[in-house]
């Protein structure tokens, strides 16, 4: 089953959005198999967003993923990637449809509020950058027949 990482960002934890946010995920079906609470260090800010070293927001990408606690989920579906980011909306808040996460509560690209892996090769390799092995549980819900065909 494709894997997709989501990171509920520092001003969706400051603006109390954590359970609104999990609920979006929640309902459309992917499976929780990883979710923590954590200060997102430096070096792994640095580490998750590398692709973005060389733009120009790098610095304030950083700040901003730093800046306060955040929650980071891995979770589990059909098309879980593709899946997570519709749900997430574009990246830029403004054109973010309504009733995307980022259509229903952002208006800023530099707070945006959700990560979501862009591939299912990222979804692995972030799912594996912020959990241990042992922190990601495999696990059957009692609805999956009805959720995943
Ligand atoms: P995504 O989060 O929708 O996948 P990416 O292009 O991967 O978007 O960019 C990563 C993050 O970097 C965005 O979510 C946003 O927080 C930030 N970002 C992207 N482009 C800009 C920009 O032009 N100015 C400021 N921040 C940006
Ligand atoms: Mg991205």
């Amino acid at each position: 089953m494709e894997r997709t990482f989501i990171i509920i960002k520092p001003d969706a934890v400051q603006r109390g959005l954590i359970g609104e946010i999990i609920k979006r995920f929640e309902q459309r079906g992917l499976r929780i198999i990883g979710m923590k609470f954590m200060q997102v260090s430096r070096e792994l800010a640095e580490k998750h967003y590398a692709v973005h070293k060389e733009r120009p927001f790098f610095n304030s990408l950083v700040e901003y993923i730093t800046a306060s606690p955040v929650v980071v989920m891995a979770l589990e579906g059909t098309d879980a990637v593709a899946a997570a980011r519709n749900t997430i909306g574009a990246t830029k808040p403004t054109e973010a449809a309504a009733g995307t996460i980022r259509g229903d509560f952002g208006l800023e690209i530099g707070r945006n509020l959700v990560h979501g892996s862009d591939s299912p090769e990222n979804g692995l390799i972030e799912v594996a950058n912020f959990f241990t092995e042992e922190e990601l549980v495999s696990w059957e819900r009692n609805n999956d027949p009805w959720i995943f065909e």
